[in-house]
């Protein structure tokens, strides 16, 4: 919309504020708005964003959950004297006007000004990603950037003004709050929290769509109070007139704390629209007066947003016990202060490793693809992260070799990673959720992998678990991971033990000490895995996979190929413990199947694989095709990938081909990526990719939904969820190829550190690298026995995946359409 005014703008304030942040992302020249603008994203009850509005006018729209649900959270803007609003479409005052976005894989950033344009704000809204350090990346903590310029070369006084309330813990406004003030040496901030605390439970958790706020917990608003020019106040507590007033009269607030609890909101009883009192948790950043030669510090202000709770979730495990689980945080800081204190201290070494992440990204999908595929990475990233809570694994094993590391005191910390199946239904560490994300987890995390893949493990080796292949996953809804006793639940018993033994040797093969360990630990869960599906993954029964939205079926084509990848990596996986019985009996098991396979799956005029045996007018995305790629195991000739090639092009709609003949107008992002890896073609490769390009682009969908409509490209539902790093595939298949070569290493002269990549010759300019160093050299101690796979990819490894929702209720949150 007002693009080119923003660049303008952008260029003018990149003059004024040089250095001041690292917002504004230097490789991109095309301006990029993504459908759906991440703002505070770090887990699955810190989730806030800008949608369903082209034009991501941060001035005139209010952040909302990621179901849509508004989260109040506004802000003001003082310039001498005179008040706008700079987020929350807060009508009493005029809105800020020029606001322009840049985003990038780690933050959104706003810049605007009042009208007429005398001073400008830029507002970062930072959520960090560091996908190797994954104590930092756990943390349940947002940042938000405030900085003020002057414009028109004169000295303005400037406030700015911030505000959250209750929203932030429950949908429900009639929920009473209570809160606190705290002020600490470097900082500020305030807590809330719901009165009545339901630990463990979601609002409207037991009923059909409950809306995923959790009852329990505490919302932090916290701010930097350490500048000497820049004076920070709050008030906690006051009715919303009441404080807004404070600050537009005043320009600052009164460290107030109004002790007297009430509600949410509370409206008249005969007029439900007006609202009589609304307590609110406000900060206010006074900058002085600004002028053109202020440096970047004195105007320049950093507030923190967060979601705690602890513990975080209970857990069946190794025995019939519940066991409570604390975040990973709670290892390291005895209290949620302690952890802001960090957090808020943390900021400018997250921020660059966060930039560094982002640019290494940026460098490696532009030498794949495209720079419009890094986009379609960069509005990705944040996502994955938002279903994940870091859990301290010592209640359950404080011995475990699964480790992240303090920040603090680089001591290893026994860490499992939980995953929530956002939106689709709420399922704790769904198998088939983690698997579509695996390319994410190749490229970027692969010490994540194991971390989710244990608790899986755990419970299929418990006993507990019954039936040979492994579970759908491990509870009904987050964070209950109760298990499933009862053998009931969602059963997709080929997807399933396909995803864990592919996942399984994915882990291995990209060179993670722990997933060898892992998968040496639970070989004999694997072999199980792997015998069901030499007996059963050939002729599939009645039964579900990932994609049929539509109820189970047989002889799904999509099912075979994933049972034999999964023998196959069985294969692989006895092959490097040089278990060669095993290796020759899975790899002839895998072979002789799949030559039955192609015998009976091939069209009659041999264009393409069939979606069901026996039905010539069927056909599948076949995405699973994908594991052969990725382990470079040739199971299908070069004949099957040119068929496909072809025939996708020649089936694919505007948005690219359906998943299935059976539900013509249905894709998913996830799989509409594995193809576009697998593609034999760059023109069918270019067909994929910018498939899921354009659907993340356009600005008419109301959700970052993963599940399309191909013609129109609507959102038809499954809103952000983590398998969207599942298109990272062309990475990952980069990854692995480089890797097969032995030029993973030698091909980069970088360095992996805490999640980022730094050129070598940079590293001695980087003012943090005696911190970093020390973390990098002790983040991964010299392994058991690894040692040839240490060598192999020095500086990270593990896998993990996520998929594209349980078919069991899928839950269509946007459905425009009725087929
Ligand atoms: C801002 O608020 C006004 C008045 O309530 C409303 O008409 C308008 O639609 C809102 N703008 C957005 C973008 O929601
Ligand atoms: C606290 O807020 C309530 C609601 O606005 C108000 O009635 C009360 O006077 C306030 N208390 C103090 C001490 O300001
Ligand atoms: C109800 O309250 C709203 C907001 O205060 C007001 O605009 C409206 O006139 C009221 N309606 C009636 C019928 O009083
Ligand atoms: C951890 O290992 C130590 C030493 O081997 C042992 O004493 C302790 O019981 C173990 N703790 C757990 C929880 O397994
Ligand atoms: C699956 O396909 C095979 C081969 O066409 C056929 O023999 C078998 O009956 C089918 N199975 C089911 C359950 O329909
Ligand atoms: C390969 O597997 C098939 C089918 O199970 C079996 O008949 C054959 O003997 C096996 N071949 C070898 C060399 O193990
Ligand atoms: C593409 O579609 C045309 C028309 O339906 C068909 O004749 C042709 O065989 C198809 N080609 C492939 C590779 O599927
Ligand atoms: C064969 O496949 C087509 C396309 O998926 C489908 O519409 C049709 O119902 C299938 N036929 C049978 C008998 O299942
Ligand atoms: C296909 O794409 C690759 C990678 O972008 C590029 O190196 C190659 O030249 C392209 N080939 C053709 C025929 O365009
Ligand atoms: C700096 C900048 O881009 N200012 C513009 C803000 O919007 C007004 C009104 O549209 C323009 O006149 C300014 O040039």
């Amino acid at each position: 919309m007002q693009l080119a005014k923003s660049l303008a703008l952008a260029a003018v304030l990149g003059l004024a504020q040089a250095g001041s942040t690292p917002a504004v992302k230097e490789q991109d020249s095309v301006p990029y708005a993504p459908i759906v603008v991440p703002l505070a994203n770090r887990s699955p009850y810190l989730g806030a964003y800008l949608f369903g509005s082209e034009d991501k006018n941060l001035a005139l729209m209010s952040p909302r959950f990621w179901t849509g649900t508004p989260l109040g959270w506004t802000g003001l803007l003082r310039v001498d004297g005179q008040v706008s609003s700079w987020m929350g479409n807060l009508t009493d005052w005029p809105a800020c006007i020029n606001s322009s976005l840049s985003t990038d894989s780690y933050s959104s950033t706003f810049v605007m000004t009042d009208d007429p344009p005398t001073v400008s704000l830029t507002a970062t809204f930072l959520s960090p990603i560091t996908p190797l350090d994954l104590f930092r990346q756990s943390l349940p903590f947002s940042y938000l950037q405030l900085s003020v310029a002057s414009l028109d070369g004169k000295d303005h006084v400037v406030e700015a003004y911030s505000e959250i309330n209750g929203l932030w813990l429950a949908d429900d406004e009639t929920e009473m709050l209570e809160w606190e003030g705290v002020e600490k040496d470097h900082w500020s901030g305030m807590r809330l929290r719901l009165q009545n605390q339901r630990i463990f439970e979601e609002e409207n958790m037991r009923e059909e769509h409950g809306n995923d706020r959790i009852l329990h917990g505490d919302v932090w608003y916290a701010s930097r109070s350490d500048a000497e020019e820049v004076e920070t106040s709050y008030a906690a507590g006051d009715d919303v007139e009441e404080t807004r007033r404070v600050f537009v009269d005043r320009g600052r607030l009164y460290n107030s704390l109004n002790e007297t609890f009430r509600p949410t909101k509370t409206r008249q009883d005969d007029n439900q629209t007006a609202i009589l009192d609304e307590p609110v948790f406000a900060i206010s950043h006074s900058f002085g007066t600004v002028s053109p030669s202020s440096s970047a510090e004195d105007t320049t202000a950093l507030i923190t947003v967060g979601h705690l709770r602890t513990p975080l979730i209970q857990y069946k495990v190794a025995g019939p016990e519940l066991v409570q689980v604390k975040p990973l945080w709670a290892s390291t800081f005895k209290t949620a202060e302690e952890l802001i204190d960090f957090f808020l201290s943390d900021f400018e070494l997250v921020a660059s490793l966060s930039k560094d992440w982002n640019a290494q990204m940026y460098a490696d999908a532009r030498r794949v693809e495209s720079e419009e595929y890094g986009h379609t990475l960069a509005v990705s990233t944040r996502q994955i992260f938002a279903a994940l809570e870091g859990l301290w694994d010592y209640d359950l094993d404080a011995n475990s070799s699964l480790v992240t590391y303090s920040p603090i005191t680089n001591e290893p910390i026994p860490t499992l990673f939980g995953l929530k199946e956002v939106s689709s239904n709420g399922n704790c560490q769904t198998v088939d959720v983690i698997a579509p994300f695996l390319p994410f987890l190749i490229y970027a995390s692969p010490t994540l992998l194991p971390l989710l893949l244990e608790p899986i493990y755990r419970y299929s080796d418990s006993g507990l678990w019954k039936p040979i292949p492994p579970p759908h996953d491990l509870g009904d809804h987050w964070p209950n991971a109760l298990g499933h006793d009862d053998y009931e639940g969602p059963t997709l018993p080929i997807e399933e033990a396909g995803n864990m033994l592919a996942m399984a040797l994915a882990g291995m093969r990209r060179g993670d000490a722990a997933a060898r360990e892992q998968a040496e630990t639970y070989y004999h869960l694997l072999t199980q895995w792997a015998d069901y599906l030499i007996d059963e993954a050939l002729f599939p029964k009645e039964q579900s996979s990932t994609d049929d939205f539509y109820g189970p079926q047989k002889n799904q084509t999509g099912l075979v190929i994933k049972g034999i990848m999964g023998i196959r990596a069985m294969a692989e996986i006895a092959l490097d413990f040089e278990e060669d019985k095993d290796y020759a009996h899975y790899k002839n098991a895998s072979e002789v199947m799949t030559s039955t396979f192609l015998s009976l799956a091939i069209s009659k005029d041999g264009t393409h694989l069939l979606g069901h045996y026996g039905n010539d007018s069927s056909w599948h995305g076949q995405y699973n095709l994908y594991f052969d790629q990725l382990f470079g195991t040739e199971m299908f000739p070069a004949s099957v990938y040119e068929a496909q090639d072809s025939f996708y092009a020649n089936v694919s709609l505007p948005f690219g081909p359906a998943l299935d003949s059976a539900f013509p107008f249905r894709a998913k992002t996830d799989w509409l990526a594995w193809l576009g890896g697998i593609a034999v073609t760059n023109s069918t490769r270019t067909l994929f990719v910018d498939a899921v390009a354009k659907f993340f682009r356009q600005a008419k969908n109301d959700v970052q939904g993963d599940f399309i409509d191909p013609r129109e490209g609507w959102s038809v539902g499954f809103r952000t969820r983590p398998v969207v790093g599942g298109h990272f595939s062309l990475l990952a298949l980069d990854v692995m190829e480089r890797l097969r070569k032995g030029t993973f290493q030698d091909d980069d002269e970088e360095v992996l550190i805490g999640g980022t990549s730094v050129a070598v010759g940079l590293l001695g300019l980087m003012l943090t690298v005696g911190v970093v160093y020390r973390w990098w050299s002790r983040r991964r101690r010299p392994s058991r026995k690894d040692v040839a796979y240490e060598e192999l990819s020095r500086g990270d490894a593990s896998p993990l995946l996520a998929r594209a929702g349980s078919p069991s209720t899928p839950r269509m949150a946007n459905d425009e359409e009725e087929d």
